[in-house]
């Protein structure tokens, strides 16, 4: 009987193997070096040494340092942890590790963005990767998905022209940072009508997310599940974050915190498993029997589609939980994914898409690592062991004193094992089929699942894609664009084209007389719908506040809120506008806090709400401080809750005459709520801090009038 931990201790150990000995540097052969900072020279004044080997091998061990980042998704963050079963799957599959509940199944998950360069910024508009590897004891199971459930394309055989035009456009080389609102990639996209419902979702808030820890992940395609009985199952795979709920934040936002802190979502995975915060998602399975597979009005080898949860109910089956840092080039960079690292009980399905990536990661890895050899490297080493008769190669870490390299063989030949080994499903070739270069039928509906999506979304989402691509839009120059993509919407929504069309200054085109907009609505695609939209209900644990004061602040108020926010496992930091100790009213050492930050070193944007302290010389100082006030009202305009006590209400008064948010009176003992601005006048009571904290779990307040604040 494995014990629990077996595998978690198999892949630590091969990680662990890594680690340098202090304290003396040596060369890459061992050799203890007496100096590692002047280089050999013929006198103090004199011509280096051409001898100088440490100088040499160092230079040149620096000069071959990078390797070529992947060609999409270059920029990522990953994180290590384990999967955990809690319900088996025995019924489909026979896949270990999704029916022994008795053992932990180490993961490395990466996540990452489609355009985005290597070092590029977090927050673009784009499609996230959601790639898990599972190292399981019958070899390593690569999930690698995104964190919508479709993709632009049906066909791999578009892949590159999809990539390419969404890159840089070739005869500038901009726009360069990873976006898509420029011609060549709606120019595309307008004439690949089957992108609509993927368009939708990347117009959606979903693509611009608060954190990764805070996004669902799919597997997208539909794959094949094989059971201990031979008995073939269709499956869609699905991640949802277990507590923190699915959130985007607003798009004038993004677009600072690039400039902010470009690092935004890779030091928020970083700082929540260095706080001990470790992000956790519920796996689960959409299901379908094989006598269901064409019963759909879809293909379920569509990589377009969904299959709505009304129809095919997914089963919450486990968890991953990310509890560990990686080492950013030998984890990070080095893992080389492949959707074809398949376990027994895990198959492919004839997805098109899903059939030319089983030949591009395998590809793509060897040029990125030069050789075949990649998979000796720790991260992708699997725990289960390696025997074949693969052998030589660029980087072989092996060392093989065995005769023989070939089987059979006049000795022990290693042997193929039927029963563990990777079973075929004998599924009938489609009787009376030809070669053909075309897809099925159903694959020729591009509009109904858009139109689902879009009459799924709350008002307010819904205007955030009327926005979204207005914006993106809105920066392309050529009206052909602008008019097929117009074309387009009209088929999805009437309202979403004459929205668009009036914000690009464009004529709408006519209303499609002949056309039956569909009515459907699945309540799972939500993001806000208070009811049951993954964002209801999330918990405010690991959220930022900012604390904002000066000297002379309120020092029992700070303690009420601090003490507030630690209890419900927010994060608080304290801005001030200078760094060092900041004194409270009390002057005392022990009442005095550190600064984490300054109005100039930081921004509102990298929080999730904000709470002005009271104390009349801190608000005196703040309320002159112009950077402070714009702080305040950017929190306004990003529609984030604010918290005010007593004379720090001073500071709402752009808040209150411009966004016409009412504020508790002197008079009344009454903590005031309107419209996430929470404000007391009689000190930071209990009650103050359990109000502000609703609004925080309520992530933002889309209803406000932010046109006329100032900031
Ligand atoms: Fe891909 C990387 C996700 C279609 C070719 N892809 C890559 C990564 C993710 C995805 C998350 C980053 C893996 C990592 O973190 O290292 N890709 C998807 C999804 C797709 C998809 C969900 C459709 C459902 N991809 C797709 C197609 C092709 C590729 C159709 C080519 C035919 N993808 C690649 C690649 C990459 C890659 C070029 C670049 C780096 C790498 O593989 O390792 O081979």
């Amino acid at each position: 009987m494995p014990r629990k931990d077996d595998l978690m201790e198999a892949k630590e150990a091969q990680l662990s193997e890594q680690k340098q000995q202090p304290p003396f540097i040596t060369s890459d052969h061992g050799v203890c070096f007496e100096n590692d900072t002047d280089s050999l020279k013929a006198g103090v004044r004199g011509p280096v040494q051409i001898e100088d080997f440490h100088l040499r091998e160092k230079i040149t061990h620096f000069d071959h340092e990078r390797i070529p980042e992947r060609v999409v998704h270059a920029r990522g963050s990953s994180a290590r942890g384990y999967f955990e079963l809690k319900e088996s799957l025995s019924d489909v599959t026979q896949a270990a590790f999704l029916t022994d509940k008795s053992v932990r199944t180490p993961i490395l998950v990466r996540y990452s963005q489609v355009l985005a360069g290597r070092n590029g910024p977090d927050m673009t508009r784009d499609i996230r990767g959601f790639a898990i590897r599972f190292y399981t004891s019958e070899g390593n199971y690569d999930l690698v998905g995104n964190n919508i459930p479709v993709f632009p394309i049906q066909d791999a055989m578009k892949f590159p022209d999809l990539i390419h035009s969404a890159r840089p456009e070739p005869d500038t080389e901009m726009p360069s940072a990873g976006v898509t609102n420029h011609d060549n990639f709606w120019d595309f996209i307008s004439l690949t009508p089957e992108s609509m419902h993927a368009v939708m979702w990347m117009l959606s808030d979903r693509c611009i997310p608060r954190s990764l820890r805070m996004i669902q992940g799919f597997g997208v395609h539909t794959f094949v599940l094989l059971n201990a009985k031979g008995e073939r199952s269709f499956v869609k795979f699905h991640l949802r974050p277990s507590t923190l709920g699915v959130h985007g934040i607003c798009f004038d936002e993004a677009l600072q915190v690039n400039g902010v802190d470009p690092d935004f979502h890779r030091r928020d995975l970083f700082d929540a498993i260095a706080r001990g915060d470790f992000p956790e998602f519920d796996f689960g399975v959409q299901v379908v029997e094989e006598s269901r597979e064409n019963s759909f009005d879809f293909d379920l080898l569509d990589a377009t589609k969904i299959i709505p949860e009304e129809l095919v109910p997914v089963r919450w089956v486990g968890k991953l939980v990310l509890n560990k840092h990686v080492d950013p080039f030998g984890e990070n960079e080095q893992v080389a994914f492949c959707p074809a690292n398949l376990v027994p009980g895990i198959d492919t399905s004839n997805d098109p898409l899903l059939q030319g990536r089983l030949f591009s990661y395998l590809d793509t890895q060897i040029n990125r690592f030069g050789t075949v050899n990649f998979t000796r490297l720790p991260v992708n080493c699997p725990v289960a062991p390696v025997v074949n008769n693969h052998r030589d190669g660029f980087m072989q870490g092996c060392i093989f004193r065995d005769k023989f390299n070939y089987s059979p063989n006049r000795g022990a030949s290693i042997r193929v094992d039927a029963q563990r080994g990777c079973p075929t499903h004998p599924t009938p070739i489609q009787p009376g089929a030809t070669k053909i270069r075309a897809k099925s039928e159903k694959f020729a509906d591009h509009y109904s699942q858009a139109m689902l999506f879009f009459n799924s979304m709350t008002p307010i989402e819904q205007q955030h894609i009327i926005d979204a691509a207005s914006f993106e839009l809105g920066s392309c120059k050529e009206s052909v664009v602008h008019l097929r993509m117009l074309d387009h919407f009209n088929h999805i929504n009437r309202d979403l084209a004459v929205k668009v069309a009036a914000k690009l200054g464009c004529a709408c085109p006519p209303a499609l007389l002949d056309w039956t907009y569909s009515t459907q609505v699945s309540k799972h695609l939500s993001m806000l719908d208070p009811l049951g939209g993954t964002s209801a209900g999330s918990s405010v644990e690991t959220r930022q506040v900012a604390v904002i004061l000066a000297d002379g602040f309120d020092a029992e108020q700070f303690l009420a809120v601090s003490q507030g926010l630690k209890s419900a496992k927010c994060v608080a930091k304290i801005v001030a506008p200078r760094k060092g100790k900041i004194e409270s009213s009390k002057k005392t050492e022990d009442t005095a806090v550190e600064a984490d930050s300054t109005f100039f070193t930081t921004k509102s944007v990298v929080f999730d709400g904000v709470i002005a302290i009271g104390g009349a010389p801190s608000v005196q100082t703040l309320a002159a401080s112009g950077a402070c006030l714009a702080f305040i009202n950017q929190s306004f305009r990003h529609y984030k809750p604010i918290g005010a006590v007593d004379d720090a209400l001073s500071l709402l008064l752009d808040v209150s005459s411009y966004g016409k948010v009412q504020l508790t009176g002197k008079e009344s003992s009454s903590v005031c709520s309107d419209q996430g601005v929470v404000s007391s006048a009689h000190g930071a009571s209990s009650e103050f801090v359990k109000v502000f904290l609703d609004a925080l779990g309520m992530h933002r307040f889309w209803m406000r009038d932010i046109s006329r604040i100032p900031a």
